[in-house]
């Protein structure tokens, strides 16, 4: 989604060895800024030796050690005198010339989905476009009605191209808990479709992280081909970006971009590593395996030409000398020392969970929902499931369930789990409404006061502050008094996917201030939802333990004010 990496020079003057990936990526600009000057034969040239150097099974660093350069299909002399330049400065000058003659905004063009160098060129010399502002403009006009191959529907195509990159400067990213359904599906369609032996997903997903570019999906098999056959076909993909001996880019009907990479069973491990990053924590670790005279990439940890490691994860950091290092930790924010030293957290896992503190129904709710929960909290052998019953909305109305569903959950759990009842108010004073209610527990959420009135609120037991979002931007000063207040209550705060959750960085902030966490724990939702999956990456991120989330490790205790003497049966 974004540009070619342009290699970074590393400390001390040393030159950062750029990946086979960054010097295909380079190859690939030069022929595109070569389509776009309209020269004839050479940008399939550069196209055809990119395509090649990205099917290596080694580094380049390597072939061109042994003078082998030329073995590589398609890199003639003067692509060979070019990745030399390449490994040696970090630089091709003829690039840069190149990406000098060309407007940056035509770059940009390529860049979108469907649209290619030669078409941007045609908007350059035929409509004098520039960039994307500037194609908006010639579109609005009509002047694109009059050029030959443009219909109506390839013009509606690029418009909203055009609309989708223009949302922010920055590169289109969507939260996890969007995507996480669709990647599931991928991936099991290929672990259940396509010839492969091992399948993961890689990248910022694997990384838990808020939100996500593209997708990295690795896989190993005998069969490539028949692997990228069987993923294009699927009904998710919109169309073939790109399809190399080793690589395959799609773009998913809803505009994704996914890159799936076929490497070999004895790498698997390392380019598991190296596709999760992030890149940051890749850098550290490539300086940490220099300071020790090894190398490391994506095809292992390498002495020399010996291949230490790189068939698991877990060799590739331990020939490191660290330990495996949770990928929700890889960004370079001292997971590596910590590593290093066997310091890491523990962190929560799914396994840990043991209780649900927050699950609505709604009046669309019948007593079947009620089975489906308490039949899922059994599978997960929860010992206690929290339901609302009633509260105040966020517009400050009062709701109850409706009576049916308080009968099937009064009748309910005969063999476990335990089912709480609880009630959402918010700061304040109790509404009258509710003033009746006995819940086992309570739940506190914003509604449109601040965190001060919550000072008003009797002393009932709140064990839960939840629907508090991080918002975006840095959410301190935000959620600091709502972190107090939980704090000051003995309740936990809810993290976890969704504007009304907290994310890491929330997480890491209650952490700070010693809150509990509580984890949505996604009952009912079926094996595409996100919410547990994602609260937990959210959670790991923060580098939370199991001591530090409340609906984790071991029994809760049984309800406060109010609790029916029902036990687990
Ligand atoms: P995203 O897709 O923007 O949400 O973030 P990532 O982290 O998934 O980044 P992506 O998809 O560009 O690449 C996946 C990982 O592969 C990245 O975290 C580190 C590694 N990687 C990919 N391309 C390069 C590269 O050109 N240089 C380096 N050093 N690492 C790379
Ligand atoms: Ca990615
Ligand atoms: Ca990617």
């Amino acid at each position: 989604m974004s540009g070619p990496p342009t290699p970074k020079a590393g400390g001390a003057g040393a030159v950062s060895v750029p990946t086979n990936a960054e010097a295909a990526a380079l190859f690939r600009e030069v022929a595109d800024l070569l389509d776009i000057l309209g020269e004839k034969f050479k940008p399939e040239a550069y196209r055809r030796a990119a395509r090649s150097i990205e099917s290596l099974t080694e580094d380049l660093g390597k072939v061109a050690g042994r003078h082998e350069l030329r073995s590589i299909p398609g890199v003639g002399d003067a692509i060979e005198e070019k990745i030399r330049e390449l490994l040696e400065t970090g630089h091709i000058a003829y690039r840069d010339r190149l990406v000098r003659e060309v407007p940056p905004g035509l770059l940009e063009i390529v860049r979108l989905p469907g649209l290619g160098p030669k078409t941007a060129r045609r908007f350059w010399v035929d409509l004098g476009v520039e960039g994307p502002a500037e194609l908006r403009a010639a579109i609005e006009a009509g002047r694109l009605d009059a050029m030959k191959g443009f219909g109506p529907k390839k013009i509606d195509q690029i418009r909203s191209a055009l609309a989708a990159s223009a949302t922010s400067g920055v590169p289109d990213r969507r939260p996890i808990e969007a995507v996480y359904p669709v990647a599931i599906r991928l991936l099991h369609a290929l672990r259940d479709g396509a010839p492969v032996d091992q399948a993961e997903i890689a990248g910022s997903f694997r990384r838990g992280r808020e939100t996500v570019g593209d997708l990295d999906l690795l896989v190993t098999s005998g069969a490539p081909e028949r692997v990228f056959d069987v993923f294009s076909g699927l009904a998710e993909v919109r169309e073939i970006r790109l399809r190399g001996g080793t690589k395959e880019t799609v773009i998913l009907a809803g505009g994704l971009q996914v890159d799936l990479r076929v490497v070999e069973p004895e790498a698997f491990g390392a380019a598991l590593q190296y596709f999760t990053g992030s890149k940051d924590h890749n850098v550290r670790l490539r300086t940490l395996a220099r300071d020790r005279g090894l190398k490391i990439n994506e095809y292992g940890v390498f002495r020399g030409e010996e291949r230490l490691a790189g068939r698991t994860e877990e060799d590739v950091y331990a020939s490191l000398g660290l330990a495996w290092i949770p990928p929700e930790l890889r960004e370079d924010q001292g997971e590596i020392d910590d590593a290093s030293k066997g310091a890491l957290p523990r962190l929560v896992g799914p396994k840990d969970l043991g209780s649900d503190l927050h699950l609505h129904l709604d009046a669309a709710s019948s007593p079947a929902d009620v089975e489906r929960l308490l039949s899922d909290a059994r599978a997960r052998r929860y010992a206690s499931i929290a339901v609302v019953v009633a509260g105040v909305a966020s517009d400050g109305s009062t709701f109850r369930i409706p009576a049916d569903l308080h009968a099937s959950i009064e009748r309910g759990a005969r063999g476990g789990p335990r089912i709480d009842r609880v009630v959402e108010v918010g700061p304040g004073p109790i509404p009258a409404t509710l003033e009746g209610e006995r819940p086992d527990f309570w739940i506190l959420r914003p509604t449109g006061k601040g965190a001060e009135a919550a000072a008003a609120l009797p002393k009932v037991d709140v064990r839960l502050v939840a629907h508090v979002g991080s918002g975006d931007g840095d959410p301190g000063d935000r959620l600091r008094p709502w972190l107090e207040v939980a704090r000051s209550r003995g309740a936990a705060v809810e993290i976890g996917p969704g504007p009304e959750r907290l994310d890491s960085r929330g997480a890491r902030l209650a952490r700070s201030l010693g809150v509990p966490l509580a984890l949505p724990t996604g009952l009912g939702g079926g094996p595409e939802d996100p919410t547990l999956p994602i609260a937990l990456a959210f959670a790991r991120r923060a580098g939370a333990t199991v001591n530090e989330v409340a609906n984790a490790g071991g029994v809760p205790p049984k309800g406060g004010r109010g609790a029916r003497p029902r036990r687990p049966g």
